[in-house]
């Protein structure tokens, strides 16, 4: 039988989802569901690299659960779940962290960048979460992870890890032992970039990206933001002094109302600024307010519809643990028992 290639992706719920979230993750996602085996995570081990409000923490992961289904990640076609319900990623993460060196984790930009806006008191977490993202990608043998300019050197990381484990690891068991050559433990996943990574910024620092817990009240739309709240927030939004609705890097704020509109009309955004000749800013953000609010509200309905019945949502985490921990199981076992760990034999 031809297996379709594993593609594998999460987000944190270190806040609610913004449209950024939704434009450059939720959205391209669901293009994947024909062509891929899709594997989708709400990330909350990677929240705690911040400090986290455990209530709000706990809000956030069950939002982002409503958000993933309304937007169309149907549980029953995809594999979605909550990663913290899942052991195997913790316990496969020690095993990376026992892999990976110092020299490595130290070369990631991320944390330079991160670990600048801690302060004093710097997670280890924070250095070591590229070991725990290997461990979330490696578990599944995903073939694609897609992701953004700044997360590729974490996915070089994983494939390093997954080379050396490899090489140095003969596994030990399993319907494949004795055969020759014996399946590795790991499969090399490949960066998936996007084919439009549109990259959604901040409305109030449109040089800065569009983040859940980086930006302003008014810099970032949230995706259960009611419709006056996003007209008021693209209503505000930084443009420049000029006048001339142009698609270029030295109008950063033009640029990314163009980009949101493009990214949820699927226009070029050529097309729109041609559509634009001789109109005022103030045309461009009363209809790219229009085009958010009518982009999010049907996915704010139904999430909000949804986290009324969380017993609906709880089933759907407890299914979805249940399907990914069988799936991860037999990775970490074989791994378990290429390291050397004593294993019950069954
Ligand atoms: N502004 C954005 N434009 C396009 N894509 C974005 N993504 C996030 N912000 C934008 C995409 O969302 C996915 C998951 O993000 P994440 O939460 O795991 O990490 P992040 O990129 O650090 O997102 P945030 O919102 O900026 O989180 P905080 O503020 O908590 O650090 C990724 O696919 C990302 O590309």
């Amino acid at each position: 039988m031809n297996r379709k290639a594993v593609m594998l992706s999460g987000i944190k719920p270190t806040n609610f989802l913004t449209l950024g979230n939704s434009i450059g993750a939720i959205k391209s996602w669901l293009n994947l569901f024909e062509t891929y085996d899709p594997i989708f995570m709400v990330v909350d081990l990677h929240s705690l690299t911040v400090p986290q409000d455990p209530e709000k923490l706990r809000e956030a992961t069950y939002r982002s659960l409503a958000v993933y289904v309304a937007a169309g990640l149907d549980p029953k076609r995809c594999l979605l779940f909550v990663q913290s319900q899942v052991p195997e990623h913790a316990q496969l993460s020690w095993i990376m962290n026992c892999m990976a060196t110092m020299g490595e984790l130290n070369r990631m930009t991320q944390f330079k960048d991160k670990s600048e806006r801690a302060g004093s008191h710097i997670p280890a977490g924070l250095f070591t979460y590229p070991v725990l993202m290997a461990a979330d990608i490696l578990l599944y043998q995903a073939n694609w992870v897609p992701v953004g300019a700044d997360q590729k050197q974490h996915i070089e990381l994983t494939r390093d890890l997954a080379i050396r484990m490899n090489n140095r690891f003969t596994p030990q068991e399993g319907p494949e032992a004795g055969a020759t050559p014996k399946k590795p433990l790991f499969t090399i996943p490949e960066p998936y970039i996007p084919p439009v990574g549109a990259r959604i910024m901040d409305l109030q620092e449109p040089t800065n990206k569009m983040g859940k817990s980086d930006s302003s009240e008014n810099g970032a739309v949230y995706l259960f933001d009611s419709d006056k709240d996003i007209e008021r927030k693209l209503k505000r939004a930084v443009t420049d002094s000029g006048t001339e609705i142009a698609f270029s890097d030295d109008k950063p704020g033009i640029q990314n109302l163009l980009t949101i509109q493009a990214a949820l009309t699927g226009k070029k955004p050529q097309d729109l600024v041609a559509a634009y000749a001789g109109k005022q800013y103030g045309h461009l953000k009363v209809d790219t307010a229009e085009i958010v609010v009518q982009a999010i509200r049907p996915v704010r309905d139904e999430a909000e519809r949804l986290l009324k019945d969380r017993g609906e949502l709880d089933r759907i985490l407890a299914e979805g643990a249940r399907r990914a921990s069988e799936r991860a199981a037999p990775t970490l076992r074989r791994v378990y028992d290429a390291l050397g760990f004593a294993l019950p034999r069954a």
